[in-house]
């Protein structure tokens, strides 16, 4: 017999973060309804507005996140919240020893999809906060690594609504039964492969890349007729959680590096809600994250929607990239 989502919580985590996690789940399993309904109840496209990132919003952007705040806020361990569709953070309740959790979210990552029936997904992270007495959470108490992360992870809404997810003790894997509405347990201890044979990158950005990631691409077209000795395949989904599930289920490496054609932005993706949570999954997973100057955990947040470059999956293959960054700054 599968081992339910609650279950699991009740043994694996302490109260509180039990009962947030259940609250978002509850929220992604509304959202999953939401996705597979999709044009039927008319929420596909866009709305005039833009958010924070000055991307143009989906009407089912807008819906996921307030469906994630009203679930997520009923969670008496939730002080507060963050989200790459709002600017600034959404107090719950005073930072108290019970309301010691802060969540983030990318409602629904991979949002350029919606409209071509492509798999989109919820990415999440928790970090914990404290207070000598009962105050407001503010921005600061966000910035934190994330090696300090408590719980992260992401549900996709693909062919299964599967959720997957680290509390620190490696990464599992639950799939939502559309019948019962129950989450059971298909995996209980992911492990990313070090090796593998297939990349995941925007190659129309070839010609914007850092010298290492082009070398890096270049040696994989070669395959077997160059250094690599073997052959790759690429994948580009052009939605991080499905690549990165793709990633967590077989290896690969997937790549959004820096890129010249905005030099001073550090990547396309979130460091906080996107970069973060994928990198706990990984490295729970046997599997790594870089930056271009570190573990992907390790970073320092300067900013709530600060973006970074990520490398993430296959050991193996994270460690060359960073070898190869790393040469690349030694005196020549
Ligand atoms: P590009 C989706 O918009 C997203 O944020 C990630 O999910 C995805 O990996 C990336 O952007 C795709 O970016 O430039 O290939 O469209």
């Amino acid at each position: 017999m599968a081992v339910t989502l609650q279950t699991y919580l009740a043994d694996a985590a302490e109260p509180g973060l039990a009962g947030l996690l259940n609250a978002m789940v509850d929220a992604c399993a509304a959202i999953s309804t939401l996705v597979r309904r999709g044009a039927v109840d008319e929420i596909m496209g866009a709305l005039e507005s833009e958010n924070v990132q000055g991307e143009v919003q989906k009407k089912l952007d807008v819906i996921s996140n307030d469906i994630l705040l009203e679930s997520c806020a009923k969670a008496p361990a939730l002080a507060a919240m963050a989200s790459e569709e709002m600017d600034s953070i959404h107090p719950v309740r005073p930072v108290t020893a019970e309301a010691r959790y802060l969540l983030l979210f990318d409602p629904l990552d991979g949002s350029s999809n919606i409209d071509v029936n492509v798999s989109i997904g919820t990415i999440f992270s928790v970090l914990p906060v404290t207070a000598d007495a009962a105050r407001e959470a503010t921005e600061a108490d966000f910035l934190q690594p994330g090696r300090n992360q408590v719980a992260a992870g992401y549900v996709v809404y693909g062919p299964q609504t599967t959720l997957v997810f680290t509390l620190g003790d490696g990464t599992t894997v639950f799939t939502l039964d559309p019948v019962t509405g129950e989450w059971l347990q298909t995996a209980e201890k992911v492990q990313v492969p070090a090796e593998t044979k297939e990349f995941a990158i925007n190659a129309s950005n070839m010609r914007h890349w850092a010298p290492p990631v082009r070398a890096y691409i270049e040696d994989c077209l070669a395959g077997e007729t160059g250094c690599r000795g073997k052959n790759f395949n690429m994948r580009w989904i052009a939605s991080m959680v499905a690549d990165v599930h793709r990633i967590a289920m077989r290896g690969g490496v997937f790549l959004y590096p820096w890129d010249a054609r905005e030099p001073d932005r550090a990547g396309k993706l979130r460091l906080m809600y996107e970069a973060n949570p994928m990198a706990m999954v990984m490295e729970q997973a046997g599997g790594a994250s870089y930056d271009g100057f570190g573990p992907t955990l390790d970073a320092k947040p300067t900013g709530l929607h600060q973006r970074v470059s990520v490398m993430l999956g296959s050991a193996a293959e994270v460690e060359r990239l960073q070898k190869a960054h790393e040469a690349a700054l030694q005196p020549a």
